[in-house]
C-alpha cells in the first residue's frame, strides 16, 4: 500500500496520508509525492483546490518525519537526511506559496513536519482532537518546516514558548494562535469534503461549518511569556522563569532543563533570525544549514535514541558550556550544497 493516496474528487485534488503505523510521519517518498501531485494540480484548470488529510484512525494527522532514518543516516554520512530535508522544505516553500487553496485537516496529532504541511497553507481546519506542537528541543533538533518563519509572527512571545519548550496548543486554542484558520467539530470534517465536491466554494462551506472558538488556555500566560521568552539568551529566559516564582513559571523552567541545550541555542537563534528576515525562501534556507549540520551531532543521536528508538525518554545531553562558537558556525553558508528554492 502507498504511503500517500493521491486523486481527484470532482474538482478537489486529494492527499491522503497513509503510513498509519509511524502516525503518518513523513518519509522523502511522501514528500516528494505531493510535490509532484501539487505541480500537477496547479497547472490543471479542473482542479479548484487542494485537500490533505490523514486516513485510519483518530490519532492524528501527522507526528512529524521519519526521525528514525534521519538519525541513522546522520550517524553515517548524512547524505539520506540532507536528501530529506531538501525534499521536505521545498515541498513547504511550495505550500507557502501555492496558487490554489490548500486545504489542510489538522485532525489529531499534528506535531514536527505534520506542522510544516499545514501551517503554510491557506486553509487550515482545527478540530477539538488537534494536538499541535513543534516538540523538537526534546530529541536534540529545532523546530524546522518554517517554524522559523511562523513562530516568530505569532503574537508577542507565544511562538518562542511553544519553540522552545515544545508545549502543545488543544483544539480551539490552535485557532486562536493563529496556527489554524477555522475550527471544525471533528463530525463534520466529511461534511465539508462532500459540500466542497458538490461544488460549493470553499468559503461559502466554511462559514456554514466553522465555529468561533473562545480565549484560549494560554491567555492568563501570556504576560509571563511576553516578559520572560523576549530575552535572546537561554540563560536570561531561564533566570527569569525563575524569578517570575510562579507554578507556571517555574514548570516551564524545569521543561527547559530537560531539553537539549544546543537544540534550546539554536532554535532561539533561528527565531531572532527569522523574526528579521523578510522571505520564507530566506528562512528555509537557514533551516537547511541548520538541520544538515544539527543531525550529524551527538545530542540529535542521543535525543532520538532516549524518545524514538529505546524510548526510555532519559537523553544525556552533552554539557551546555561554551556552546555559542558551535551554534554560531551552524548558520553558516554550506556553499555550494546550500538550499536552492525555485
Ligand atoms: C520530537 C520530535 C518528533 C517525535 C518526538 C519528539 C518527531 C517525529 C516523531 C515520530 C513519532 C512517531 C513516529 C515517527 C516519528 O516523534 O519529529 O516515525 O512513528 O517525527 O519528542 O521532533
Amino acid at each position: 500500500m502507498s504511503e500517500i493516496i493521491t486523486r481527484v474528487d470532482n474538482g478537489i485534488g486529494r492527499i491522503t496520508l497513509n503510513r498509519p503505523k509511524a502516525l503518518h510521519a513523513l518519509t522523502t517518498e511522501m514528500c516528494s509525492g505531493m510535490a509532484d501531485a501539487l505541480t500537477a494540480w496547479e497547472q490543471d484548470e479542473a482542479i479548484r483546490a487542494v485537500l490533505v488529510d490523514h486516513a485510519e484512525g483518530t490519532r492524528g494527522f501527522c507526528a512529524g518525519g521519519d526521525i528514525r532514518k534521519v538519525a541513522e543516516s546522520g550517524r553515517k554520512d548524512g547524505v539520506e537526511a540532507a536528501e530529506f530535508f531538501r525534499v521536505e522544505y521545498t515541498l513547504n516553500n511550495q505550500i507557502k506559496h501555492y496558487p490554489k487553496p490548500y486545504i489542510a485537516v489538522m485532525d489529531g496529532i499534528t506535531m514536527g513536519g505534520g506542522v510544516g504541511i499545514s501551517v503554510h497553507g491557506s486553509h487550515r481546519i482545527v478540530t477539538e482532537r488537534t494536538i499541535f506542537a513543534m516538540p523538537e528541543t526534546g530529541i536534540g533538533l529545532f523546530p524546522d518546516v518554517g517554524g522559523g518563519w511562523f513562530l516568530p509572527r505569532l503574537e508577542g512571545e507565544l511562538g518562542t514558548w511553544l519553540a522552545l519548550t515544545g508545549a502543545q496548543l488543544r483544539g480551539g486554542d490552535v485557532v486562536a494562535a493563529g496556527i489554524g484558520t477555522h475550527f471544525l467539530p471533528s463530525d463534520r470534517v466529511e461534511v465539508l469534503k462532500q459540500a466542497l465536491a458538490s461544488g460549493q466554494t470553499i468559503d461559502a462551506a466554511l462559514s456554514g461549518l466553522a465555529e468561533a472558538v473562545s480565549h484560549p488556555s494560554y491567555a492568563p500566560h501570556m504576560a509571563t511569556i511576553n516578559r520572560c521568552f523576549a530575552h535572546d539568551t537561554m540563560a536570561q529566559i531561564s533566570i527569569a522563569l525563575n524569578a517570575e516564582g510562579s507554578e507556571w513559571a517555574l514548570k516551564q523552567a524545569e521543561i527547559l532543563t530537560k531539553r537539549s541545550p544546543q537544540s534550546l541555542a539554536v532554535a532561539l537563534k533561528q527565531l531572532r533570525e527569522g523574526r528579521g528576515m523578510t522571505s520564507f525562501e530566506e528562512v528555509m534556507k537557514m533551516e537547511y544549514r541548520l538541520a544538515c549540520r544539527i543531525t550529524r551531532t551527538r545530542d540529535f543521536s542521543e535525543g532520538v535514541r532516549a524518545v524514538i528508538e529505546d524510548k526510555d525518554n532519559a537523553p544525556a545531553w552533552l554539557a551546555s558550556v561554551d556552546l555559542s562558537p558551535v551554534i554560531e558556525h551552524m548558520f553558516d553558508s554550506l556553499g555550494n550544497m546550500d538550499l536552492q528554492l525555485p
